[in-house]
C-alpha cells in the first residue's frame, strides 16, 4: 500500500487593519511583490467616500458617468436621473487610483467640473496628509503641529463662574501660578480666558474682561516659553491681549466679527476658529440639526474663507467643531468620533472636550469633578482621529495618556 499523503496545511486568512495608503503599501510589500506593482496596487487599497454638496444637475450626470467608467461610483438624489433636480448632494465612492484618473478627465469637462475636481482633490490631500506643519503666531512665534502627539493647550480661566473651575484662579497670583504649573506638566500652549462661555453665562463688560486677563497674559508671557492664547470674542480684548504678549486668538464665535478678522490679520496672530450656533446665552435652546457634521463643516469652511479674505494667512488658522456649543450630548459625541472629517478643510484641527457635560451624560450623570477619566478617554479618541491641538484643564494626565497613543502610532508606522 502506498503511504497516505498528509493533507496540505490549512489556508489562513487575516483581514488587515490599514489606516492609510502607507499601511496598504507596507502590507503589499510583505508579499515581496515587485515594488512597481506595489506602488500601482497601493492606490487601489482604500476606498474614500467624498461628500460634495450642491453638485448641479449636468455636472452630476457627467460625474456619475465618469465614475462608473472607472469602476467607481457616485450616489446622488434619485431625481437627478429623472432630470428633475437642479442640484444634488453627491457622495463619491472611489479608490485613490480611481480619483487620480478621474481628475484629469473632469478638468477637460464643462459645467464647473474643473473646480469640482480641484475641491475634491484638495480635500483628499488634506484628509490624508501626514507631514508636519507650522502654525504661524504673532510676535514671530510658531507652533509645530502634526509631527508627534497632539499639542496640549492648558486652560487658565480667570473667571469667577467658569463651569469647571470658576473662581479657583480668579486672582492674578493664582492664575499665573496655575499657568506656570500647567507648563511644568507639559502644556504646549496656554489659553487665558476672562469670560465664561458656559451655556447661559452672562456676558462680561469689556473693562472687566481686560482687567482680568491682561495682567495674567503679561506675567505669563514674560515667564513661560510656550505661546499664550487669548480666549475671547471681543476684538478689542483680542487686540490688547496680543499687545500684552498673546500670540493666538481663540474665538468661540469663529471670527464672525469682521473687526476680529482684521485684528488677527494685522497682528499676524494664530486664530482658532470655533463653531458655535447662537450665543452662549442661547446656544443650548436649539441643538437639532438636519445633518450636524455637514452643517458644522460648511460653517467652518465659510468662516475660514472669510478670514482668508480679510488677509489672515492659511498658516495662521486652526478649526474647532466646538463640542457643547449649541450641540446636544449625542451631537458632541458624534463630532468627537468623526473629528478627522474636519481635516478635509485643510487646516489643523483643535478640540475641547475636557470636563464637558456631554461626558458627564455618557457616564450616567457624573458631576464636573468626576469627569477626569472621561476627559482622558476623549483626548485619546481625539488623538486617534488626528486632532492637532487638544484643549484641556488636566494637562499632566492628558500628556501621559497621549504619550501612549503616540507610542502606539510610532510602533504602528515602524511595523
Ligand atoms: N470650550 C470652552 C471655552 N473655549 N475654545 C475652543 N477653541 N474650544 C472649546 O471647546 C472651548 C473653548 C469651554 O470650556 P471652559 O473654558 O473651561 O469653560 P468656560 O467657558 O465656562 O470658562
Amino acid at each position: 500500500m502506498p503511504p497516505r499523503s498528509r493533507p496540505p496545511p490549512p489556508f489562513r486568512a487575516r483581514v488587515l487593519q490599514v489606516r492609510d495608503l502607507n499601511d496598504v503599501a507596507q502590507a503589499l510589500a510583505r508579499t515581496e511583490s515587485d515594488p512597481e506593482g506595489v506602488a500601482i496596487m497601493a492606490g487601489k487599497g482604500l476606498t474614500y467616500l467624498v461628500d460634495v454638496d450642491r453638485v448641479p444637475l449636468k455636472a452630476g450626470l457627467l460625474l456619475k458617468q465618469e465614475m462608473l467608467a472607472l469602476g467607481a461610483d457616485a450616489a446622488h438624489h434619485r431625481d437627478v436621473a429623472a432630470l428633475t433636480r437642479e442640484a444634488s448632494r453627491t457622495v463619491l465612492v472611489g479608490t485613490w487610483a480611481q480619483y487620480q484618473r478621474l481628475f484629469p478627465k473632469l478638468r477637460r469637462q464643462p459645467f464647473r467640473l474643473k473646480a469640482l475636481a480641484d475641491t475634491v482633490e484638495a480635500a483628499l490631500r488634506a484628509a490624508t496628509r501626514r507631514s508636519p506643519r507650522t502654525l504661524r503666531l504673532a510676535h514671530g512665534q510658531s507652533l509645530r503641529l502634526g509631527g508627534g502627539r497632539p499639542r496640549v493647550m492648558g486652560v487658565v480661566n480667570v473667571t469667577p463662574d467658569s463651569f469647571s473651575d470658576g473662581g479657583r484662579f480668579a486672582t492674578l497670583e493664582s492664575a499665573v501660578a496655575h499657568g506656570r504649573s500647567l507648563v511644568a506638566e507639559g502644556a504646549d500652549l496656554l489659553d487665558i480666558g476672562g469670560e465664561s462661555t458656559r451655556p447661559g453665562a452672562t456676558p462680561v463688560p469689556r473693562r472687566e474682561e481686560l482687567r482680568r486677563v491682561l495682567p495674567v497674559i503679561k506675567a505669563l508671557a514674560e515667564e513661560v516659553e510656550v505661546p499664550i492664547s487669548i480666549d475671547t470674542r471681543d476684538p478689542q480684548v483680542a487686540q490688547a491681549a496680543v499687545k500684552a504678549g498673546a500670540s493666538l486668538v481663540n474665538d468661540v464665535t469663529g471670527l464672525s466679527d469682521p473687526r476680529m478678522r482684521r485684528v488677527v490679520a494685522r497682528a499676524g496672530a494664530g486664530a482658532m476658529v470655533m463653531h458655535m450656533r447662537g450665543t452662549p446665552g442661547t446656544m443650548q435652546k436649539d441643538t437639532i440639526y438636519e445633518d450636524l457634521r455637514a452643517e458644522v463643516f460648511s460653517a467652518l469652511d465659510d468662516a475660514t474663507r472669510r478670514a482668508r479674505e480679510a488677509g489672515v494667512g492659511e498658516d495662521q488658522l486652526v478649526v474647532d467643531p466646538g463640542l457643547g456649543f449649541g450641540k446636544s450630548s449625542e451631537g458632541s459625541l458624534e463630532l468627537l468620533g468623526h473629528l478627522s472629517e474636519f481635516r478635509s478643510l485643510g487646516y489643523p484641527v483643535a478640540v475641547g472636550a475636557s470636563r464637558k457635560s456631554f461626558l458627564g451624560v455618557a457616564l450616567g450623570g457624573a458631576s464636573v469633578d468626576q469627569r477626569l477619566e472621561a476627559s482622558l478617554a476623549a483626548a485619546v479618541l481625539a488623538a486617534q482621529e488626528g486632532a492637532d491641538i487638544i484643549r484641556v484643564h488636566d494637562v499632566g494626565p492628558t500628556v501621559k495618556v497621549l504619550a501612549v497613543t503616540e507610542a502606539v502610532r510610532r510602533a504602528h508606522s515602524r511595523a
